[in-house]
């Protein structure tokens, strides 16, 4: 069949098979993929009583398709003897597809594991986001080791894994007026309308179903606006077209923060309204009434970008199918479900009431209500005495603002953390009146991730030794990697545990070769921080560690040493300034350690540029160490612990997010743990944090901040890291002073256990063997039972 189509295929092109380009054999297993999900692989899941799930999120970081879609079609082996016969690679073919990077970092690549997981476990859901232009940009380095951004334009014309879908075009109403037609009824007349236009990626479950992503893209239905064309408003006329036309132009390549800026709401809003009206419609079709919406559909809310769709549902309830409020009510508020994904102030959305009363006047007449209802509520349930601190709490509007995650929280029947830690500061931080006022409304999901991605397809090695000895299929049930935990101490089972490490490592470093030009010891402990450049993740703690051991190698010469490469992948939101200094130091650093002769397989950094799903999954098979080391009560719950963890890193974390978690499953021997406590830094801020002191106090150090101050790393310029070394020293909001100590012993720890290769072997098994809790499916299966079952 494979063989057929491959000889059609060539015919259209007139050559041989010997003759086709890699390009070219890229392009036939495409069509030949997407052929086959279309016409032969179960389409939607079995009709069962479960709710649809339909998942909004502004971002989701599929990574490449092709390989992903031919081992769930079960055919990655036929493909790989296809073209094994015509002298051809599958993986070099693999790597020739574009990475579509429509995300900026976990909660968009958590969308895209739980789409891979619902779709695997036949869990019925579509998912909606947004078909942008230029997905996060790319990154590279200016010759003194600065951030240099370039836009990522993926291609998506030409992307062989979608399909169009003009049959499902929405339109899109912006601004105009409101009119009050008496009681409450309303009537918004738009001053201007952007089309939707709909792209599906077919997300093909393993062993399961296939369902779609579905991606708007904004677009103008006329060239021009007529009517004002024919009035001579020529300019204005095509201004729309051009409004249209840039909707959908790019992702925001912020992290946990925002920037308010009003293009941005345009997408939230635009995303939200086609993607009610494609639930709507799909839901009427098939002939149920409104009134069963929250029975048959879930909508949920990839933290607070898609948070306008509540009151757009609304707004389509009461308007177009004229329900009264409470009628509407009832059904919004059993449809919506919210996760939250970060604690961070500058992260937790509001936007300006009078952007709002101009953009959307209709959702902010419908937020108003929300609010006054509330606060009924909250007059209720609150003495005269804790009013006025709930009220401040809990209002969806204040001090002409609009709080989004309040809004999701009121609008929602559930609302979750995303790992344990995290969902009971969400409930004693971030929002404990709400937690007294709707009860049985809090949850916990712990995050996970795809093993199909994040074992079976990025460490083939590995994969193979765990089907040798796991009984049944544990990529479709992870928990079954238990069996190999009896096998951790077994010297053979160690010895090609080992070796596929040491042969990852080595693909790594050629890797590491190719980018950076730069020859790395593969012996040495391979110390892995992948992740955004922010400054509660405190990359700049490793890297002050790397300094101080770097002045300890210089001042000590023939001081035995474990050999370490640090190795840094990740990119830094283009307008925050002390992330790229960040970012700029650590290239610093790398450039005067891996040129001085005396670090020579030693010491070296690696920071390899323009982090992306494909980069981790190189990335990751290799690591040796897992940095997790975010200030306590600072990280949601990180995804990349746990696939670092599952292949075997030793994660060298804080207690922070999900690593509470993971050194509990794994067992506290078999992870390293440093550095103060939520409790403690609590505690810290209390007595009043000076990070001078520590400074003062330490002298290793001291020195280490004394270099990045005086040009020792700059090519002898004192200002390149002024910014960053004076917030370290008079502020360090996030206590990278206060955790330096514990963080070097930890360090000094993790060497000290490399030494012993067995006992580390054996941990980084046990670690492999025990995580399996931390699959994807497993948080599928908990949304379904804790969350998505009721109505
Ligand atoms: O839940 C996915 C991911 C967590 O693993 C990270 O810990 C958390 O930082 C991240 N949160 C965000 C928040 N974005 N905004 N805004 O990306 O979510």
């Amino acid at each position: 069949m494979a063989e057929q189509a491959l000889h059609e295929y060539c015919e259209r092109l007139s050559l041989q098979p010997k003759d086709l380009s890699t390009t070219m054999w890229y392009q036939f297993i495409a069509q030949i993929s997407q052929q086959a999900i279309l016409q032969n692989f179960p389409k939607n899941a079995p009709l069962t009583n479960t709710r649809k799930v339909n998942y909004l999120s502004m971002e989701f970081l599929i990574g490449r398709l092709l390989g992903n879609n031919l081992m769930s079609l079960g055919v990655y082996q036929d493909a790989e003897s296809l073209l094994a016969k015509y002298g051809q690679n599958l993986v070099d073919v693999l790597e020739q597809e574009r990475d579509p990077s429509l995300g900026n970092g976990g909660l968009g690549r958590l969308a895209a594991c739980y789409l891979d997981s619902m779709a695997s476990l036949a869990q019925p859901a579509v998912g909606y986001g947004l078909h942008y232009q230029y997905g996060l940009f790319k990154q590279g380095f200016g010759s003194t080791g600065e951030q240099r951004e370039t836009g990522d334009g993926w291609n998506r014309d030409f992307y062989l894994q979608q399909h169009h879908r003009p049959e499902l075009q929405q339109t899109v109403g912006f601004a105009g007026e409101v009119l009050h037609c008496g009681d409450d009824r309303y009537e918004w007349q738009p001053a201007w309308t952007i089309c939707g236009e709909a792209f599906d990626l077919p997300v093909v479950g393993y062993k399961g179903v296939q369902q779609p992503l579905r991606l708007w893209q904004g677009y103008s239905e006329t060239a021009f606006d007529l009517a004002q064309f024919n009035d001579g408003d020529y300019l204005l006329a095509e201004s729309k077209v051009v409004d249209a036309s840039k909707l959908t132009k790019v992702l925001y390549p912020n992290d946990n923060h925002q920037e308010g800026k009003e293009l941005r709401l345009m997408q939230q809003y635009f995303h939200c309204a086609c993607s009610i009206a494609d639930i709507l419609r799909e839901h009427l079709a098939k002939g149920r009434s409104l009134q069963q919406l929250p029975e048959f559909e879930v909508i949920q809310l990839n933290d607070t970008h898609p948070a306008i769709a509540i009151p757009e549902l609304m707004r389509v309830l009461l308007d177009q199918h004229q329900l009264h409020w409470e009628d509407a009510w009832a059904i919004c508020s059993k449809t919506f479900a919210y996760t939250n994904h970060t604690l961070l102030p500058e992260a937790l959305e509001q936007w300006d009431q009078p952007l709002l009363a101009k953009m959307l006047p209709r959702h902010l007449i419908i937020i108003d209500r929300i609010n006054n209802e509330l606060y009924q509520q909250v007059k209720a349930e609150f003495s005269e005495d804790e009013f006025s601190q709930a009220w401040q709490e809990t209002a969806v509007l204040m001090n002409n603002k609009v709080r989004m995650a309040n809004l999701c929280v009121v609008g929602s029947f559930a609302v979750n953390g995303v790992a344990q830690i995290h969902s009971d500061l969400v409930v004693s931080d971030l929002f404990p009146a709400y937690a007294r006022l709707f009860k049985g409304r809090f949850h916990n999901v712990t995050n996970g991730i795809t093993p199909r991605r994040w074992i079976r397809q990025s460490n083939p090695a590995l994969s193979q030794l765990l089907d040798q000895h796991i009984q049944g299929d544990w990529t479709k049930d992870l928990e079954l990697l238990r069996q190999i935990e009896p096998l951790a101490k077994d010297p053979q089972f160690q010895t090609a545990y080992r070796q596929i490490k040491q042969q990852n490592k080595q693909v790594l470093a050629q890797v590491i070769q190719e980018t950076i030009g730069l020859k790395v010891n593969e012996n040495a402990i391979f110390d892995v921080q992948i992740k955004r450049f922010h400054e509660y993740k405190r990359q700049h703690l490793n890297l002050l560690n790397i300094i101080a051991t770097y002045q300890e190698l210089k001042a000590n010469p023939a001081q035995e040493c474990v050999p370490r490469v640090f190795i840094f992948a990740g990119k830094a939101a283009p307008g925050y300034f002390m992330a790229k200094q960040i970012i700029q130091a650590i290239n610093g650093v790398a450039k005067v350690i891996n040129s001085d002769p005396d670090m020579q397989g030693k010491l070296q950094v690696a920071f390899l540029p323009d982090y992306r799903v494909s980069l981790a999954e190189k990335i990751i098979p290799a690591a040796d160490v897992s940095e997790q080391i975010s200030l306590a009560g600072k990280e949601a719950s990180g995804t990349g612990n746990m696939k670092l963890a599952l292949n075997g890193a030793i994660t060298l974390g804080t207690l922070d997010g999900a690593n509470v978690e993971i050194a509990e499953y794994a067992g506290e021997e078999n992870v390293v743990i440093f550095g103060h406590t939520v409790d403690s830094v609590r505690q810290l801020r209390t007595e009043g944090y000076v990070s001078k002191r520590y400074y003062e106090q330490d002298e290793t150090l001291r020195k280490a901040i004394d270099a990045l101050a005086d040009g020792t790393f700059s090519d002898g310029e004192t200002e390149r890291f002024e910014a960053l070394v004076n917030d370290m020293l008079h502020h360090d909001y996030f206590c990278v002073l206060a955790d330096f100590a514990s963080y070097r012993q930890a360090q000094q720890e993790i060497a000290k256990r490399y030494q012993n290769q067995t006992a580390w072997v054996e941990s980084t098994i046990l670690n492999t063997a025990r995580l399996g809790t931390f699959s994807s499916d497993r948080s599928i299966r908990d949304y379904q039972t804790r969350i998505w079952y009721k109505a």
